[in-house]
């Protein structure tokens, strides 16, 4: 069986896999990279080994890569690997593709029943010294965060009994505790949901299992000083769907968006699920949130309906293009109120539509906090498409910084032949004041057909990028980012033998 891609619309053109790992010494860079930029910018990124086995396969189930920007003194290593999943591995020896559609283990190939479905593609995070590439369907994958080689799947030395572990553990900023979750956690549309909480050496503590209203997709939450809010979606799965061969969900719309809040300290008794209208409700990423006396006040991108035209609607409607914009919003739960499971809705911005990619300055996590970072599609911003194709309005291409209390909108502008990837604020020092910093990530330059990493002043966005840090080929599509400073990472820049 030769390998061809040709028949494959989605990993075609600049989203053509790399199926190439590769490590750049002292990469080329134009401007000036500020030599307090001085850590580790990881990006996981999908990029198909061997083209799909099945046609209703989707992205999300392409294997998973790691890249790594390292930048010190003013320079910046690059290094790519593929994640070596179980997966990749069965698939790598047998020369193709062996797993079938996305989250579907009744279409793969039976010489696979028993191994792993982990991609580890959504999102790296670095804890306590260790890289972990996180799929919401599986344990996390174990990495090197300086070779990136990978050392398998872990299970937190058989301390996770959860069988999946979300894509968006949260780290407390002041205790340095991480929070996990699980979904789905007894297996495939499983009610079973339990929380991890880490202490500051990464050693998995405590386990809390719950059941919730239903089996959803609950892609991220969000943790205060105090509490955990758990958000459902109205993305649904059953035993009867993955047996028929199908894609693993299908967005409901006549189902309620419920959201627990539990105490950190709570146990199960202690959850309170509040019943939100689905139509209203589709919360994919969390951008903040905090705990203010009886109430819990959570910011967040949120859509009025399915987000993602790969899943499809469960009563055979068309997809609403509409009605998968964000807007930015503010609920407000009132704890103190019994009896009462509505929240309170607030529209931040409401002119603005953005991806429901959110971050922000991640030292003010569960704290009060300023200013977020989203990544849009900006149509009335030049594209040459005389250079750059017929991609105008098709893509991503601006980064907007949003002040949550003025309501003010700063905008970052890649060029006119540029698309951009998640953006990732860096602190100018471990104390700066909150927005102190730069904003980083990846832009796809499509008239070049190359990638190269941006690094804008995060308090002065108009001025443009200040450094480009140039690779000489494209990038695959990342999925998630994170930022490890050498304060928290340490590494040594010129040690690796394996650069060139
Ligand atoms: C998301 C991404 C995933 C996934 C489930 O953006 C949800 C949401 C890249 O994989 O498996
Ligand atoms: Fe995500």
């Amino acid at each position: 069986m030769t390998v061809s891609f040709r028949s494959d619309p989605f990993h075609s053109g600049f989203n053509a896999p790399l199926r190439f790992e590769a490590d750049i010494h002292d990469c080329e860079v134009e401007g000036r990279i500020p030599e307090e930029l001085d850590g580790s910018f990881y990006r996981t990124c999908i990029d198909r080994r061997y083209p799909q086995r099945l046609a209703n396969d989707i992205p999300y189930n392409a294997d998973g890569m790691i890249d790594l920007f390292r930048f010190h003194n003013g320079h910046v290593d690059f290094r790519t690997r593929y994640i070596r999943t179980p997966r990749y591995v069965a698939e790598r020896a047998a020369r193709r593709a062996l797993f079938g559609v996305y989250r579907n283990r009744y279409t793969n190939d039976p010489s696979v029943a028993n191994v792993s479905m982990n991609t580890g593609n959504t999102t790296p995070v670095v804890h306590a010294g260790k890289l972990y590439c996180l799929k919401e369907s599986s344990p996390p994958m174990l990495l090197d965060p300086h070779s990136l080689r990978t050392f398998g799947e872990y299970d937190f030395e058989g301390r996770l009994e959860a069988q999946t572990f979300t894509a968006h553990p949260k780290i407390d900023p002041v205790s340095g505790e991480m929070i996990g979750f699980a979904y789905e956690a007894m297996g495939d549309a499983t009610d079973d949901l339990a929380l991890q909480f880490f202490d500051p050496d990464g050693r998995l503590k405590r386990e809390v299992w719950l059941k919730a209203p239903l089996a959803s997709m609950m892609h991220d939450f969000a943790i205060t000083q105090q509490h955990v809010i758990l958000p459902t979606t109205a993305m649904v799965t059953s035993l009867e769907r993955l047996e028929q061969g199908l894609n693993h969900w299908a967005y409901d719309r006549n189902v309620p968006a419920w959201v627990g809040i539990l105490p950190r300290d709570g146990e199960a008794k202690d959850i309170r699920w509040f019943k939100g209208p689905h139509d209203r409700a589709m919360l994919i990423h969390a951008t903040n949130a905090r705990t203010e006396g009886n109430k819990v006040i959570l910011d967040a991108p949120v859509a009025r309906g399915n987000f993602n035209p790969q899943f499809p609607n469960l009563d055979g409607s068309a997809f609403d293009d509409e009605a998968r914009r964000n807007t930015i919003r503010r609920w407000t739960f009132d704890l103190s109120k019994s009896g009462d499971d509505a929240w309170q809705e607030e529209i931040l911005f409401p002119e603005i539509k953005p991806t429901s990619f959110s971050r922000m300055d991640d030292r003010y996590l569960t704290l009060p906090f300023r200013h977020s970072y989203t990544l849009l599609a900006d149509p009335t911003l030049p594209f040459d498409e005389s250079r750059g194709g017929n991609l105008r309005g098709r893509i991503n291409n601006v980064w907007y910084r949003l002040d949550h209390h003025s309501l003010r909108v700063d905008r970052f502008f890649a060029g006119e032949t540029h698309g951009l990837h998640e953006p990732q604020f860096v602190p100018r020092r471990h104390d700066a004041p909150e927005g102190d910093g730069y904003l980083i990530g990846v832009a796809n330059d499509y008239a070049e057909s190359k990638s190269e990493l941006l690094i804008a002043d995060a308090q002065n966005l108009a001025e443009g990028p200040i450094a480009r840090v140039k690779l000489p080929f494209r990038l695959h599509m990342q999925v998630h980012g994170w930022w490890a400073s050498s304060r928290d990472l340490p590494f040594e820049f010129d040690a690796d033998p394996d650069f060139p």
